[in-house]
């Protein structure tokens, strides 16, 4: 995250690292992204952070890295589902989307505890210009390799047809994406901070409306990040989830 501001413990409780290792499971897991609670048992990711033949973790309820921390849950992937129709190109990742099942039992995986909450998905358009949290342990202006504590920094949500203009990012978008950030540059989500959320409060609860996914290198003037728009996705995430109206 550029930008942002180390986040006090508990309050985006519905973050996650996701981490994998190196194939013949051996070795220490590394966070490769961020990712989203939406239910007990399962997170949203970006498509992009999926690497087949890894193993891979969860870690939810923590704000450092490099700490094992008493409110942390970490879980195991028992299911990788990347959407279909994913699809990286030299200029834009599209239905840059994934949802990881996790282990447990019962329908239970990780606890709800005041460090881990589920995010709701949202039922409503996208309102232009509003004002939305984005978070993760993605570079920051001062490391390339990411930041070891949580960051969080507040974004507005950018007009499709102005973030399709020819000195943003021109015909490159879709409906499976859309702009958020601050044209002047500066705020932005970066590099480790893929999948991670973008929250906004919609009547007092905490709505996931994108996933970090991508964006001409980061905190550049016109250049703002790009997130997979999860409205377009409800039918395919709602398949495997309920519905949610509280996390207060
Ligand atoms: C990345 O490389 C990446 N500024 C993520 C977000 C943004 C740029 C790049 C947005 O994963």
């Amino acid at each position: 995250i550029y930008g942002g501001l180390k986040v006090p413990p508990g309050a985006l409780p519905w973050q996650a690292s996701v981490q994998v290792r190196p194939g013949g499971s051996s070795g220490p897991y590394r966070h490769i992204c961020g990712g989203v609670v939406i239910d007990s048992c399962w997170v949203l990711t970006a498509g992009h952070c999926i690497e087949p033949q890894k193993d891979m973790q969860v870690v939810l309820g923590g704000q450092n890295l490099d700490h094992t921390e008493p409110t942390e849950q970490v879980l195991t992937v028992e299911r990788v589902i990347r959407h279909p129709d994913y699809r990286e190109t030299p200029v834009a990742v599209y239905n840059d989307i994934a949802l990881l099942r996790l282990n447990g039992a019962d329908g239970v995986c990780a606890n709800e505890t005041q460090f881990v909450k589920s995010a709701c998905l949202p039922d409503a358009a996208l309102p232009d210009g509003k004002e939305c949290t984005i978070s993760g342990w993605g570079a920051t202006e001062e490391s390339q390799l990411g930041s070891t504590h949580l960051l969080d920094a507040r974004v507005l949500l950018i007009n499709q047809d102005k973030c399709s203009e020819a000195d943003v990012y021109g015909s490159v978008l879709d409906m499976s994406m859309f702009c958020a950030g601050h044209l002047q540059g500066g705020v932005d989500s970066c590099q480790g901070d893929s999948g991670g959320p973008l929250t906004c409060v919609d009547q007092g609860v905490h709505v996931v409306y994108g996933l970090v996914s991508w964006g001409d290198q980061c905190g550049k003037k016109n250049k703002p990040g790009v997130y997979t728009r999860v409205t377009h996705f409800l039918d395919w995430i709602r398949k495997l989830h309920k519905v949610c109206t509280s996390n207060e």
